[in-house]
């Protein structure tokens, strides 16, 4: 079922914080997944900015055909864009960067953990599932899922965390989607008019600052131990190896990143 009046009330929020959303916004109650509704928007021709919300996921999925616990409470929410090819290994990071500013801002102490994780200390707040199509000219769209856990009525994992524990305060999934929508304009027209350095800066401003640590990275069956040394401009994981090299570890195939535990420097991440 959808309604038309939380995507009234999630634009009129935005114009009121001065931020007119320019695409259409199109609320359910309960879908299977707001990344896969629009999927099949984009296919019939949605135009870049088209967002898709809903109060409750049915199919909420994470990356690598894993799950995303979707009570009602929280915030499920996909934008279509369409950015240059090349810049598409950005979106993750566009994204995580669009919401953790927007929940800092809301009074949450976030860290990005690469490439799409949203930490509050070791527990995760907010997760990104960027998924592209491409066509005859490559990549055509991309869309952009986030999922906030905002004050869920509901079980989720272990190692989760709310807006609500984070902060002490109630806030309403509507906010929590005008402050990401805000950012993701934002973000959105940085990366359009060339401001991938501006976007990497901000993304490496609210990282965890693994850089110089031994961390190890699962890709398929193949573990990956190296010393991280930066994001590349495309926005892989940078990897020095013992013998001299370095690797490029790209966020798609990536199942795990954490602390290896020869580091010896901090306990071990223990989110995915
Ligand atoms: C992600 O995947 O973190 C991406 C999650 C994206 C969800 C949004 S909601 C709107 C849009 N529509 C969708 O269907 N999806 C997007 P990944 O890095 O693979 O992390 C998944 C892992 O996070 C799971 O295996 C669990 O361990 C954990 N997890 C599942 N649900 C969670 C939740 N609500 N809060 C925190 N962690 C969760």
């Amino acid at each position: 079922m959808s309604g038309e009046a939380p995507a009234q009330a999630l634009r009129a929020l935005l114009e009121a914080g001065g931020d007119a959303w320019p695409g259409p916004i199109e609320h359910h109650g309960v879908l299977g997944s707001t990344n896969d509704r629009l999927k099949d928007w984009a296919r019939q021709g949605a135009p870049a900015l088209a967002a898709v919300l809903a109060d409750v996921q049915e199919a909420g999925r994470g990356r690598l055909g894993r799950s995303w616990t979707s009570p009602p409470g929280n915030l499920y929410l996909s934008v279509l864009l369409r950015p240059e090819p090349g810049q598409v290994g950005l979106v993750p990071l566009l994204g995580g960067v669009a919401t953790s500013s927007a929940l800092a801002a809301l009074g949450a102490q976030v860290l990005l953990k690469w490439p799409n994780d949203v930490l509050v200390g070791e527990r995760k707040l907010a997760g990104v599932l960027a998924e592209a199509s491409s066509g005859a000219r490559g990549v055509e769209w991309v869309v952009l899922g986030i999922g906030v856990n905002v004050d869920p009525q509901g079980a989720l994992p272990e190692h989760a965390t709310s807006l609500r524990e984070a902060t002490g305060r109630v806030i309403s999934p509507l906010a929590v989607a005008a402050a990401v929508l805000a950012q993701i304009r934002l973000w959105y027209h940085a990366l359009a008019s060339g401001r991938t350095t501006d976007l990497l800066a901000a993304w490496r401003e609210r990282s965890i600052p693994w850089w110089g640590r031994l961390v190890e990275a699962r890709v398929g069956d193949q573990l990956i131990r190296g010393i991280a040394t930066d994001i590349d401009d495309e926005g892989a994981l940078l990897l020095a190896l013992p013998d001299g090299r370095s690797v490029r570890v790209i966020s798609g195939e990536v199942s795990r990143v954490r602390l290896a535990s020869g580091d010896g420097a901090a306990p071990r991440s223990r989110s995915d």
